[in-house]
């Protein structure tokens, strides 16, 4: 009903606040949801069957979130989209670059897949781990003999909501000074660079061999549990603005300690087989599967098989920067 007070309001574009009946997402946690490897992995061929390179540009599947089903959001979760991107041998993808900060982690191939990160070559062998941070360019080819496939994770949301989302087209052009391998090779020696001003790792390759190197001598915690965090060896920090990711090994048999956080986290697992506790739902999943932990709810993890393995990305460090993040753990 349209009262004078409120024909007067809406014509002068002022609302009353005590009327808002909404007081934020409390209690509304959104469920997590899980991704089989072996409903997606058919999907991934009929996408090779269904595109070809020259038009579709990128071969990429949106894994898209049934919580959103209702809302006008799109996607895996509140601060990042997940895909899966299919490259076949002969196949390239164009460069160019964005704003939006993107990482893969490999699922699938030989080898003969690489990402170009400004003008570094990145062989994507499975489990490794590479950034493609905001405004580097970037393109995909494969020499290799057979489907290459890989997690894309993007910080997409943050940049709609900030309304800073662009993108150029290649040929790459001023690439900035890059920092050699061989600079960044010794743990705790880094070059003191007035070259390298920029905010993510100038290290752009984390491969898994080397993960796993260091989480066979990470001691376990009291949950029995092992976990490493991808840095920028300049920093010691997340290793790009948007998101952060770890790689983590629970206990078998013995469930991570419990927590809960208003940051959301995504999980693809790298190897093995286990049992996750998300807030009222038990997810069990196996290799390649994937499932969202999402906030408010509380999480915990047990590995049925001794490799198992979760690579988990987040938007954490986002919510930590500007002191928005609240986390707790149980007893
Ligand atoms: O490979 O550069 O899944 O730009 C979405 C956007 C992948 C990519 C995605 C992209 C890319
Ligand atoms: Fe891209």
């Amino acid at each position: 009903m349209t009262d004078q007070f409120h024909g007067a309001m809406s014509s002068a574009n002022v609302s009353a606040l005590w009327e808002r009946t909404s007081h934020g997402g409390e209690g509304l946690a959104e469920a997590p949801h899980l991704w089989h490897w072996e409903t997606l992995d058919p999907l991934l061929d009929a996408a090779v069957a269904a595109t070809d390179m020259d038009t579709a540009e990128r071969r990429v599947l949106v894994l898209e979130n049934p919580a959103y089903d209702a809302s006008d959001r799109r996607g895996i979760g509140l601060n990042m989209v997940v895909n899966l991107q299919i490259l076949m041998p002969g196949e390239s993808a164009r460069p160019h670059r964005h704003t939006l900060n993107a990482l893969r982690f490999v699922i699938e191939g030989d080898g003969g897949a690489v990402t170009t990160v400004d003008g570094k070559p990145c062989a994507m062998e499975p489990g490794d781990f590479l950034l493609t941070p905001g405004m580097c360019w970037h393109e995909h080819s494969h020499t290799g003999e057979t489907r290459a496939v890989w997690l894309d994770a993007l910080d997409a949301p943050l940049h709609f909501h900030f309304d800073t989302n662009m993108f150029e087209a290649g040929p790459s052009n001023d690439i900035p000074p890059q920092l050699p391998e061989a600079a960044l090779a010794a743990p705790g020696i880094t070059p003191v660079s007035t070259e390298w001003t920029r905010p993510y790792s100038p290290l752009y390759k984390y491969p898994l061999a080397q993960v796993e190197a260091v989480l066979r001598e990470t001691p376990p915690a009291k949950d029995g549990s092992r976990r490493i965090r991808y840095t920028n060896p300049l920093t010691g920090g997340a290793a790009m603005p948007g998101l952060d990711c770890y790689m983590l090994a629970p206990g078998q048999g013995s469930e991570t300690q419990a927590y809960r956080s208003n940051a959301n986290m995504v999980c693809l697992a790298a190897a093995g087989e286990g049992v996750s506790r998300i807030g009222d739902t038990t997810l069990t999943w196996a290799k390649n599967d994937i499932f969202t932990c999402p906030r408010g709810n509380w999480i915990s993890h047990r590995a049925t098989s001794d490799d198992a393995k979760l690579f988990q990305l987040t938007d954490r460090d986002v919510l930590a920067q500007i002191h928005y993040l609240r986390e707790e753990f149980a007893d």
